[in-house]
């Protein structure tokens, strides 16, 4: 109940301008709880905060202060990530189990402070701890300081999107079985957006999402993806949108009649409502370029305000095909940042740093010999640079700030070990064994960084949606196939390219990203996919302190949780 009046008090303090325009505190408290839900006719238990799935959203203006007491009152560990905030200076509240903090256990809570800077626009927060974020998640709406407006006409409303995924069984017995048996995890049984399945899936119709808009109004969608293991392809029947922004920074207007939005990312887009007034769908579905997937549809309605006769049935949108690669990357690949005098963007160019990661899928044998579940009888594991990430017992950021040995190695390479062919054809496995490790890349303060993701076809290959903690970064140039160092920077767009935090690195193809090493600290990132991660795709950087009191790292809060 008091989080909910934390909330409503949030949002009246939003309406009314009662705080000042920026830098306000806002508060909010979340609660960890075992919660009863009931979905395609059948009922479970599972975590929420608040009660709530989706979870409460937050709502601040660019540079706020959000303080946020998260209590686990249920009986699991848990750790509540807020995705792409960069928290400067402040990696302690970043959230990432092992990485950067140790559990909430239960009966315990853990204050955090989410450091809002350079941020505007639609991000989200999620647990980040084993697979709970498939229920404990909800929007992090970033509205402009007081005195800016959008750099679009104003909306007539605004409404959170977020696109998830639901299992009838409960979400931790599906990965305890899937590490266990060493194969794929089971493809959930609905998508979601809002929490419900939509009208095609049985005992769904009552719950149905809904908008209403009114004719010749236009309406701010702030979509998120949530889905722990797909990239989906979204739409509105009869409708084109127009995309004004992803993870939280303005993009050049795109108008579009679909979507491509990886697991991490948020697109902000406008909805015209000009066509004849009645209802329509908006739907989601998967795109997936390997592999078996959850083949339903889910659905939403756009009801425009006004007497008619309703359509005694809606009309899907048609969608590009499950498989459909080209269609994913086109979409992808129309993003720009705004460029201008008020949003100007600053790409590094003289790069002192440059880092190549093949990042790839792969087995290791099975204890038993032949009796996993994984491709051939193996096990699945996943690496970057053929390191496959194993979580250490204590974090890794109290390891490096109270100078623990034992706890991580400070050799990620910059480089694979093993140079090859790595979009060949047929590659089924490797001569060399995937290393486990908990292995750290350190980078000296206000280095220019270039990192180049490289996908493998080993396994024949999959996309990657590559996030990065506590920076956003410019996606300057992709591809097909190998990367090609002398060729392929000569085609980087450096002059507008888009700022994100989680990229999709295409099948079989490469991304290359900057971003400039001015956030001292310990930061994660890895593939956004549940399952790869869970298989070790994931590394951490180390940002090491600069000269001057504003570079370094902030001293840690009393109630860091303990291992
Ligand atoms: C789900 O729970 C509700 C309320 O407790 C109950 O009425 C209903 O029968 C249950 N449904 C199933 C399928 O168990
Ligand atoms: C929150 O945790 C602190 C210790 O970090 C404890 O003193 C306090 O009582 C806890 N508050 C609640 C409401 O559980
Ligand atoms: C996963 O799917 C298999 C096959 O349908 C089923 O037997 C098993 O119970 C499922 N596991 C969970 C945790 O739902
Ligand atoms: C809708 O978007 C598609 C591109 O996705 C474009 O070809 C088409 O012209 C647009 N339609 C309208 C009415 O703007
Ligand atoms: C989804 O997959 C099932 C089998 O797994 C198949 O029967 C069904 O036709 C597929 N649906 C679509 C829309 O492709
Ligand atoms: C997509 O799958 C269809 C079969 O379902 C296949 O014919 C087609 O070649 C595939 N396309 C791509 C791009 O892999
Ligand atoms: C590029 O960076 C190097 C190393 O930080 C520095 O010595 C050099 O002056 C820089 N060059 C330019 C043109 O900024
Ligand atoms: C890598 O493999 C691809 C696909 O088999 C092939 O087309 C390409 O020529 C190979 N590249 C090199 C440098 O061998
Ligand atoms: C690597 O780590 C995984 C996950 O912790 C574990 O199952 C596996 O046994 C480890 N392999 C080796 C060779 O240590
Ligand atoms: C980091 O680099 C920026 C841009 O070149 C510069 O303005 C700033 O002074 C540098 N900071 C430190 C502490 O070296
Ligand atoms: C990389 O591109 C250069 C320039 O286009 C070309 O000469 C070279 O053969 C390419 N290397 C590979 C391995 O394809
Ligand atoms: C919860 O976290 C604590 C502290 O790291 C750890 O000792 C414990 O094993 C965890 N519990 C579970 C069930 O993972
Ligand atoms: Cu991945």
């Amino acid at each position: 109940m008091k989080a909910w009046i934390f909330h409503v008090i949030g949002v009246l303090v939003l309406l009314c301008g009662v705080l000042p325009s920026h830098a306000a505190v806002r508060r909010y408290k979340f609660e960890l709880r075992n919660t009863p839900y009931t979905r395609l006719c059948a009922n479970k238990t599972m975590l929420t905060i608040n009660g709530q799935f989706p979870g409460p959203t937050i709502y601040a203006r660019k540079g706020d202060l959000v303080i946020v007491n998260v209590h686990n009152l249920a009986d699991h560990n848990i750790t509540i990530h807020w995705h792409g905030v960069k928290q400067p200076r402040y990696p302690w509240s970043d959230g990432p189990e092992y990485i950067t903090q140790c559990p909430i256990r239960p009966g315990t809570n853990f204050t955090q402070r989410i450091v809002l800077s350079d941020e505007e626009g639609t991000l989200w927060w999620h647990a980040h701890s084993e697979w709970s974020r498939a229920t404990v998640l909800g929007a992090l709406v970033i509205l402009p300081q007081k005195r800016d407006d959008y750099p679009f006409p104003k909306p007539q409303a605004e409404v959170p999107i977020i696109l998830g995924e639901w299992w009838k069984s409960d979400v931790q017995q599906v990965m305890e079985e899937f590490l266990r048996n060493g194969g794929d995890p089971n493809v959930s049984d609905a998508l979601l957006i809002n929490g419900q399945p939509g009208d095609l899936y049985p005992c769904s119709r009552q719950d149905t999402f809904k908008v209403t808009v009114e004719y010749g109004k236009t309406y701010l969608f702030r979509m998120v993806n949530s889905m722990m293991n797909n990239i989906m392809f979204f739409k509105i029947a009869n409708h084109n949108v127009t995309v004004v922004g992803s993870d939280a920074s303005y993009t050049k207007p795109i108008n579009t009649d679909y979507i491509t939005i990886s697991p991490g990312q948020t697109i902000d887009f406008l909805l015209e409502a000009n066509q004849n007034p009645s209802r329509y769908y908006m739907a989601a579905r998967v795109y997936a370029s390997a592999g078996s997937f959850d083949n339903t549809t889910t659905t939403g309605i756009i009801e425009y305000a006004g007497n008619y006769t309703p359509p005694s049935s809606l009309v899907l949108p048609t969608f590009p095909d499950f498989n459909d690669t080209a269609a994913s990357i086109a979409f992808t690949n129309q993003l720009r940042s705004l460029a201008s005098r008020r949003y100007p963007v600053n790409v590094p160019t003289n790069i002192t740093d440059i880092l190549f990661f093949a990042i790839s899928l792969g087995t290791v044998p099975c204890p038993i010999l032949d009796q996993c579940a994984g491709p051939a009888g193996n096990r699945f594991r996943a690496s970057v640079n053929n390191v496959s990430l194993v979580l250490p017992r204590t974090s890794v950021l109290q390891a490096y700030y109270k100078n623990i040995s034992g706890v991580y190695e400070n050799d990620f390479p910059d480089d694979p070990p093993f140079p090859y062919n790595y979009t060949r054809d047929a590659v089924f496995g490797l001569d060399w064994a995937i290393e486990n490790g908990t292995d750290v890349n350190v980078l000296d303060y206000n280095s220019t960084v270039e990192l180049v993701f490289q996908g493998t076809s080993i396994l024949g290959g999959v996309d990657h949606p590559m996030h990065l903690h506590g920076y956003s970064f410019y996606v300057v140039g992709s591809g097909l196939g190998n990367f090609n160092k002398t060729r392929d920077p000569l085609n980087y767009n450096l002059v507008d390219p888009p700022l994100m935090e989680t990229i999709a690195v295409p099948k079989n193809g490469w991304t290359a990203i900057r971003f400039r090493a001015d956030n001292p600290g310990v930061w994660f990132m890895h593939c956004h996919f549940e399952r790869h991660i869970s298989w070790g795709m994931g590394m951490t950087f180390i940002v090491k302190n600069g000269r001057g009191q504003n570079a370094k790292m902030l001293p840690p809060p009393p109630d860091m949780p303990k291992c």
